[in-house]
């Protein structure tokens, strides 16, 4: 794919050191061939969707453009993903070192065995919806024409959901 593309990633993690982690994860999408973080949200903790046997999360939204086509990108984010360590449990819902979501791919509508982009959870997910909303206006459009307004008012409440004062940057 020649074009250049506007992806939106989710970031999580909640074992180990979870910001230096997303951090890590940061960087290591900077230097991706043909890709650049161009913005990151703010770093937001909440109680895990799941199994609530397992530490909180730290999540955040970044907004990358990339010449990478969509399974170019996946590969890369997943040799990132096992770099920092993450193991994948039989648990479906469990802990994780590092989780990296393609949510928006563009305006694609992608349906592949091993992706599927708009992100299925994504209108379930305060801990997506609300950093994302910090890199993208109200008036944004889905694929399927929902506004990103829309799915922040029948998104489920997070009560748990804290917004943090450190910051994740994007790297020199
Ligand atoms: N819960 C929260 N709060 N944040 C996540 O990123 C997250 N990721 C997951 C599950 C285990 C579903 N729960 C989560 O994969």
């Amino acid at each position: 794919m020649e074009q250049t593309e506007q992806v939106y990633i989710g970031l999580g993690s909640n074992l180990g050191d979870s910001r230096d982690i997303l951090q890590n994860a940061i960087n290591a999408m900077h230097i991706l061939p043909n890709t650049k973080v161009c913005a990151i949200s703010s770093l937001y903790a909440s109680a895990p969707l799941g199994s609530k046997e397992q530490p909180r999360f730290l999540n955040a939204v970044a907004m990358l453009q990339t010449k990478l086509a969509p399974l170019e990108l996946l590969d890369s984010l997943q040799a990132i993903e096992h770099k920092q360590g993450r193991v994948r449990l039989a648990e479906r819902w469990g802990p994780r070192t590092l989780d990296l979501d393609i949510i928006l791919f563009g305006q694609h509508n992608i349906d592949l065995p091993r992706l599927q982009v708009p992100h299925y959870h994504m209108q379930m997910r305060a801990f997506v919806l609300q950093p994302l909303a910090e890199l993208c206006s109200g008036d944004f459009l889905l694929p399927d024409g929902r506004s990103l307004t829309t799915l922040l008012a029948t998104c489920p409440k997070d009560d748990s959901m804290q917004r943090l004062e450190h910051m994740l940057y994007i790297p020199e």
